[in-house]
């Protein structure tokens, strides 16, 4: 059995939690994640608020167990999905895409745990002035928006800045995965690709597809230009910004357009063509549909397995 401090701060039976992947991690896969052991983590994404409520609510009536809300910051709803968060009670809360220090006091009066995604030292010191339970350091391989730090330096780094608990995140999708975390000094960690695929994950079937197609270098990096890169799996629309990217004629106003509602194609109705299908570099690694519970039961099995002979070249 793998046991961190992650398990007893959260109250979880093993120490993950799902990343909050935005129109994609609603209350079924956050419920699903949960009820087996794991953290399951609602996405606001650029949802409204109500929107956000009525995901909270259902979550409630899936689930007894601990459960959060991953806030993205640079949501044009931040701001009233971040009271909604307090007023729901949610357990824990994850935040992405910014500094989220505004709402540190009113979450930490509501009871929440807070766990900012951090990619730098100064967000992570502040994140500890300010009370959060933990921070994620989520390297560039992940999916979605990312930052500058691959997760390989990024995990020491943090964890060398702080002393708060630190969850691995970005190119974690299997046991080895896991063990290599805790090498670099984490006590946990957050992984999104390998729940695409889920059972309980409700995103459009042609989203699996694609996660499970997905080969070594079928994943790129677009959006560098606006200073937000987001990594997705290549399509004809990720060809389509990449060549924008560099394209003088094309305003960043313009570009930032282009990108506009392709997640939610991609997501919702599955659009090859035009979709935007955020995943990881881990996606090349992802072989098979399994159950929220089947997934988390296997990764830490083949995790146990590898910590246990971690001492096999030591002489
Ligand atoms: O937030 C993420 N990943 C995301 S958010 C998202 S929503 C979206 N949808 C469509 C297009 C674009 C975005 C999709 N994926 N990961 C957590 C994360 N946070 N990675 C990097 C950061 C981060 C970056 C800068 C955190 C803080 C920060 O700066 C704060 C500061 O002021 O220093």
């Amino acid at each position: 059995m793998i046991k961190t401090p992650i398990c007893d701060i959260f109250g979880i039976e093993y120490p993950i939690f799902q990343g909050g992947m935005a129109w994609i991690a609603d209350a079924s896969l956050a419920s699903a994640v949960s009820n087996a052991g794991g953290l399951g983590i609602i996405a606001a994404g650029n949802a409204p608020a109500d929107v956000v409520r009525t995901q909270i609510q259902e979550a409630k009536k899936l689930t007894d167990k601990p459960f959060g809300v991953n806030v993205m910051l640079m949501s044009p709803f931040a701001d009233e999905v971040a009271k909604v968060v307090a007023e729901e009670k949610v357990a824990v809360v994850t935040t992405g895409a910014g500094n989220p220090s505004k709402y540190m006091p009113m979450w930490n009066e509501s009871g929440a745990k807070v766990v900012p995604v951090v990619a730098s030292i100064a967000l992570a010191k502040l994140a500890e002035r300010l009370g959060a339970a933990a921070v994620i350091a989520e390297g560039g391989e992940s999916g979605g928006h990312v930052g500058e730090l691959s997760t390989m330096p990024l995990v020491p780094i943090i964890k060398d800045s702080v002393s708060l608990p630190v969850l691995a995140a970005g190119g974690i999708v299997d046991g080895r995965g896991i063990a290599a975390s805790f090498m670099l000094g984490a006590v946990g960690v957050q992984m999104g690709t390998r729940f695409l695929v889920a059972h309980e994950c409700t995103v459009h079937p042609n989203y699996k597809k694609k996660v499970l197609e997905a080969k070594d270098i079928d994943s790129v990096r677009t959006g560098m230009r606006l200073g937000h890169p987001v990594r997705s799996i290549k399509t004809p629309y990720s060809r389509m910004m990449l060549k924008a990217e560099f394209d003088p004629n094309i305003t960043n106003e313009q570009f930032d357009k282009m990108g506009q509602g392709s997640l939610r194609k991609a997501a919702v109705e599955g659009d090859e063509k035009d979709g935007c299908f955020l995943a990881g570099q881990c996606a090349a690694l992802v072989k098979k549909e399994q159950s929220a519970k089947e997934i988390i039961e296997e990764i830490f099995a083949e995790a146990e397995e590898i910590l246990k002979g971690a001492d096999k070249w030591v002489k």
